[in-house]
């Protein structure tokens, strides 16, 4: 019985586990987006590629922006999830006049019309290479995210240079009733 009572118990543990991988980061695949602004035409990354680029001198996996306005990042997840966060890789390079986002505005919409659940980050590291900043999002269900960068409040010329946004879910209900299933079946075998 004990014997049994464990293979349950590791049997739902890594059910559990593998559905939460799968529940986490979300393909990258399918995600589409448009900018209000155009990136430097010399840049050829993609912000919804799944590629973080950790070469920061390789044009093909970033997209620079001019920081002088406000950037506008509309993406469409071609899929309803429930968002735990939204990562944002970046560059912060004073040397090189390329700098953090003072503050970026998320904003969730299931119809890509009407947008709330407004979520504001202000906390990003301003300098020393490459930032990946994590923004919680409280498990809100959509399939459109809006992203508003605002450019730091600094004198002389500068600009954004974005690698990434990486999209993660909150673990599936089905994964909660599975934890549920193992340990009704656990209680029963114990009886
Ligand atoms: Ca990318």
């Amino acid at each position: 019985m004990k014997k049994l009572c464990v293979f349950v118990v590791v049997s739902v543990m890594a059910l559990v586990m593998g559905a939460n991988v799968s529940a986490g980061i979300i393909d990258a695949g399918p995600i589409t987006y448009t900018t209000s602004i155009g990136a430097f035409w010399w840049m050829s990354g993609d912000l919804a590629d799944g590629i973080v680029s950790s070469d920061i001198f390789n044009d093909a996996e970033w997209l620079g922006f001019g920081s002088s306005e406000i950037l506008t990042v509309d993406f469409d997840l071609h899929g309803t999830y429930a968002l735990a966060a939204v990562d944002v890789t970046y560059l912060a390079a004073s040397w090189w006049d390329q700098r953090a986002p003072a503050r970026i505005d998320l904003t969730f919409s299931t119809d890509g019309v009407n947008y709330g659940d407004l979520v504001t980050e202000t906390s990003f590291i301003g300098d020393d290479g490459i930032q990946t900043k994590s923004i919680g999002v409280p498990d809100v269900t959509c399939q459109y995210v809006k992203a508003v960068l605002t450019a730091p409040q600094v004198n002389g010329n500068y600009w954004h240079r974005l690698s990434e946004f990486t999209f993660s879910e909150v673990p599936e209900p089905a994964t909660m009733s599975l934890l549920g299933v193992g340990l009704l079946a656990l209680v029963r075998r114990k009886k």
